[in-house]
């Protein structure tokens, strides 16, 4: 039995061609500066994102940290949205390494932050109050279903942050994704931040690695930071080598996951009970299913070789490099048999 894996594209494996390209990377010692493929990488993820300077990084999360320490200050307050990954999902780094507080305001069904929200969260200076000290957004959005934010998304939050001076910190752990179903390049949805994380290890398929983008002085600050988190690698090359293909010849084939992710959801909305939450704009499709108890439904669909993760009441199937459309017809057809046979 073929095991189709839904629950993320970080289980994407590396092609041979990027196997080959990582087998013959120029190494050196990143820490040291002298890794020529880290350097590389980096170049090209800056240009790519039209930001002055980059850096390999570990993971997301770890970029994503590195970059809150490097905007604020100790006891600084970071305006996030209530369903960010930074939130959720980081392990409370920012807060626990960090100092910092984490001021959630609500994300709307798209994803944005509610601009309101944000406008009334930003601190006054008071001898009482913490300084607000960042803005963060992500795109795509994760929790929201792969959501995606448009340049006039990202333009309003902006004028919302020069209005108080804040700089703006985008989680772009899927930017490409964004960038690839809007159709637009990925700089332009860059543009309106101060810096940007984003992911070679989702669904560019590069085994490790995220990148964290901005100024040159905001990467020189932030490079201390990421050796403080224990991401001063050496010879990194063997990971950039990777990026670099990914960034080459991946990009542009994050279409196909999204297709998948349409059949998959056309599919999904033709079985009873089943409800899209929301249609997918990407390659993450959530959906709810009525009268199941969803953690039942995702074991009785690893007995069947489907496997993907329930999350605060829906399942999420994530499609990915690796995952064809027959794929994806194959476990629409598992999930029908499950259900029909019952709860
Ligand atoms: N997301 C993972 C899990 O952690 C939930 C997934 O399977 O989707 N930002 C966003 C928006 C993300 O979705 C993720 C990973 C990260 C940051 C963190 O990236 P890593 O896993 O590289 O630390």
């Amino acid at each position: 039995m073929k095991i189709i894996d839904l629950r993320s594209d970080t289980v994407t494996l590396p092609s041979p061609e990027m196997r080959r390209a990582m087998a013959a990377a120029e190494l050196g010692d990143d820490v040291m500066g002298e890794d020529p493929t880290v350097n590389r990488l980096q170049e090209m993820a800056a240009e790519m994102l039209g930001k002055e300077a980059a850096l390999l990084v570990t993971s997301g999360t770890q970029g994503n940290l590195a970059a809150l320490l490097t905007h604020c200050k100790r006891g600084d307050e970071v305006i996030v949205g209530a369903e960010a990954h930074t939130f959720v999902f980081e392990v409370g780094g920012a807060w626990a390494l960090g100092g910092l507080g984490l001021r959630t305001v609500p994300n709307d069904e798209g994803g944005r932050l509610d601009l309101k929200e944000v406008k009334a969260a930003i601190r006054f200076d008071n001898d009482h109050f913490p300084r607000t000290g960042l803005i963060c957004v992500e795109n795509t959005h994760n929790r929201c279903g792969g959501t995606v934010l448009t340049e006039e998304d990202l333009a309003a939050l902006r004028h919302v942050a020069d209005n108080r001076g804040l700089p703006v910190h985008l989680d772009g752990a899927r930017l490409f994704n964004a960038a690839v179903a809007l159709r637009v390049p990925v700089a332009r949805l860059a543009a309106r931040a101060n810096s940007v994380t984003f992911c070679l290890s989702k669904g560019l398929g590069a085994p490790i690695g995220s990148v964290l983008c901005g100024t040159r002085e905001f990467i020189a600050e932030a490079r201390r930071y990421r050796k403080m988190l224990g991401g001063g690698m050496r010879q990194a090359g063997v990971i950039a080598a990777a990026g670099i293909y990914a960034l080459e010849s991946m990009v542009e084939r994050l279409a196909e996951d999204h297709k998948n992710a349409r059949a998959a959801a056309e599919g999904l909305k033709e079985i009873a009970g089943i409800a899209l939450a929301p249609p997918p704009q990407t390659n993450l499709v959530y959906f709810t299913v009525d009268g199941w108890r969803l953690d039942a439904l995702v074991r009785r669909l690893e007995e069947v070789g489907v496997l993907c993760f329930d999350e605060a009441g829906r399942i999420r199937w994530v499609t990915h490099y690796g995952i064809e459309r027959s794929d994806v017809e194959e476990a629409l057809s598992r999930l029908r048999a499950v259900m029909a046979a019952g709860a």
